[in-house]
């Protein structure tokens, strides 16, 4: 198998764990990174470049060069990739708020005789078995916003937000085609394209609890985007429904 991993990156210069990222893939096989630079106005170039210069068979960097927003930004990265062979593309967030070692663990729920679409990582604190550090207030209206999604979907899905996924290479043409009408809940209008798309969706997504998730300081969402955030996921419901 292999695979690739997007990191969309805006302005990531301080956050950017180069020394993390080099470790990882040297020490892991059949999984490639594409760092994709949306419109940085500082040097995120400049630590990317460092990191494929390391590693230059398994890394590269798209380098946009102006600022399309996250979502955007994994299109550009998807769309950009898809023909290069890989099984999966997946997502993860730059300031690995989602350990790299969470990407072999979703992998290894694609080995099923009927390959799930998407594989989503999910951040349920269970006593013992995982350890899931989220700012009280972001779990709050992360919770309340999830369930709404849920229902809204009518799929038992517990944390559609979560910024660590797999994608099949098979549905990327088709879910990724078009732009995302919102900026921060593309993950959720995915959910609706592939519902809209494939009979069989429901048993082609597969949510699986992180075993580690941390809130990393010097997130790009305003707190005011909680107050657009309904508006826009009303928007996704009347345009998909
Ligand atoms: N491409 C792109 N990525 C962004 C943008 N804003 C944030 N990101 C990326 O999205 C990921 C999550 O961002 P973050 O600010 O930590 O959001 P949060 O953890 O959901 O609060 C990181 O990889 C960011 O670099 C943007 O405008 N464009
Ligand atoms: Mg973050």
């Amino acid at each position: 198998m292999r695979n690739l991993t997007i990191i969309p990156c805006f302005n990531e210069e301080k956050r950017l764990k180069k020394e993390r990222f080099k470790e990882f893939i040297g020490g892991s096989e059949g999984i490639d990174f594409l760092f994709v630079n949306d419109g940085s106005l500082d040097n995120t170039l400049d630590g990317l470049l460092e990191i494929k210069k390391e590693h230059p068979n398994r890394v590269e960097v798209l380098d946009l060069k102006k600022n399309g927003g996250k979502g955007e930004a994994i299109r550009q990265g998807m769309l950009n990739s898809v023909d290069l062979g890989y099984d999966y593309i997946g997502y993860f967030d730059a300031d690995l708020a989602t350990p790299l070692d969470e990407i072999p663990r979703l992998l290894g729920y694609t080995e099923r005789t009927l390959p799930p679409f998407i594989v989503m990582g999910s951040r349920i604190k269970l006593l013992g078995s995982t350890n899931i550090q989220r700012k009280l207030r972001r779990h709050y209206i992360g919770r309340v916003f999830a369930t709404i999604v849920s229902n809204m979907l009518q799929l038992p899905i517990y944390d559609t937000q979560c910024g660590a996924k797999l994608i099949h290479n098979e549905i990327i043409s088709t879910v990724f085609k078009e732009p995302f009408s919102s900026k921060w809940l593309f993950d959720v209008e995915l959910l609706f394209r592939l519902r809209n798309s494939y009979l069989d969706f429901e048993s082609r997504i597969v949510e699986v609890p992180l075993k580690n998730w941390k809130d990393v300081a010097g997130s790009k969402i305003g707190l005011t985007y909680f107050l657009k955030a309904p508006f826009d996921l009303l928007k996704i419901y009347f345009k998909y429904k």
